[in-house]
C-alpha cells in the first residue's frame, strides 16, 4: 500500500437518532485534526438508480419489493469503485446507512428472509467500525413527528428494530452500540473515541469483506 488507507465507518440508527448529525461532526473533527475524510450516504439518490429509489420513497413510484431491494443494494455497487478509490487515497470515508439498513428495512416487510437479504451484499466493502445509534421509541418520538416518506411509520420502524438487534448478533462485523439519547456533544464525543480508534486500526489492513 503507497499510503496509509482510510477507514471505512459506517453510522445506522433508528429514525431520529442523529445519524446525519453526527456523520456532519464527526467528517469536521477529523478534517479538523488533519485526517482527510468525507461523508456519504445511501440511499445517493443523485445516480440514476438512486433517483428511482427516491421516487419510490418519496410514494410517487410503486415499485416490487424484492426489486426495490436490490436497487438499494445495486445502488452501493455502482459507488464500489469510487469507495475503494477513496480509501486508498487515505481518505476516511463516514457513511450515512450501508448493507445493514438495507436488509434491515427489506427483511422488515412480510415474507422476506434474513438470508435473501443478505445475499445482494455479500462481497461489499466491509466497515471498519459499524456504530448503531440506539434510541427508545418515547426519546425518539420527543424529537417530533415521522415525515411523509415510505417506512416512516411506528410499526414498521419496531420490526426494523428487531432485526438490526438481530444483525448485531453476527460478530464478523465490528459493532459498536451508541446511546443516542445523550446530548450530540456527548454523542459526538462517544463517536469519535470509537472512530479514532478504527481509523489508527485500519491503516496498515486491507479493506475487508462484507458477509463472506
Ligand atoms: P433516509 O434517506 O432519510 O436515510 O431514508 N433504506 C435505506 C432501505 O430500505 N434500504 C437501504 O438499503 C437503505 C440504505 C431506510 C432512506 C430510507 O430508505 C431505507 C430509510
Amino acid at each position: 500500500m503507497a499510503c496509509k488507507r482510510g477507514a471505512l465507518i459506517v453510522l445506522e440508527g433508528v429514525d431520529k437518532a442523529g445519524k446525519t448529525t453526527q456523520c456532519k461532526k464527526l467528517v469536521q473533527a477529523l478534517e479538523m485534526s488533519g485526517r482527510p475524510a468525507e461523508m456519504m450516504r445511501f440511499p445517493d439518490r443523485t445516480t440514476t438508480i438512486g433517483q428511482l429509489i427516491s421516487a419510490y420513497l418519496e410514494k410517487k413510484s410503486n415499485l416490487e419489493d424484492h426489486t426495490v431491494h436490490l436497487l438499494f443494494s445495486a445502488n452501493r455497487w455502482e459507488l464500489v469503485p469510487l469507495m475503494k478509490k477513496k480509501l486508498e487515497q487515505g481518505i476516511t470515508l463516514v457513511v450515512d446507512r450501508y448493507a445493514f439498513s438495507g436488509v434491515a428495512f427489506t427483511s422488515a416487510k412480510p415474507g422476506f428472509h434474513l438470508d435473501w437479504c443478505k445475499n445482494p451484499e455479500v462481497g461489499l466493502p466491509k466497515p471498519d467500525l459499524v456504530m448503531f445509534l440506539q434510541l427508545n421509541p418515547l426519546e425518539a418520538a420527543k424529537r417530533g413527528q415521522f415525515g411523509e416518506e415510505r417506512y416512516e411509520n411506528s410499526d414498521f420502524q419496531k420490526r426494523v428494530q428487531t432485526r438490526f438487534e438481530e444483525l448485531r448478533k453476527d460478530t464478523t462485523v465490528n459493532w459498536k452500540v451508541i446511546d443516542a439519547s445523550q446530548s450530540v456533544e456527548d454523542v459526538h464525543m462517544n463517536i469519535q473515541d470509537h472512530s479514532l480508534n478504527a481509523i489508527n486500526k485500519a491503516q496498515d489492513t486491507n479493506v475487508g469483506v462484507l458477509w463472506q
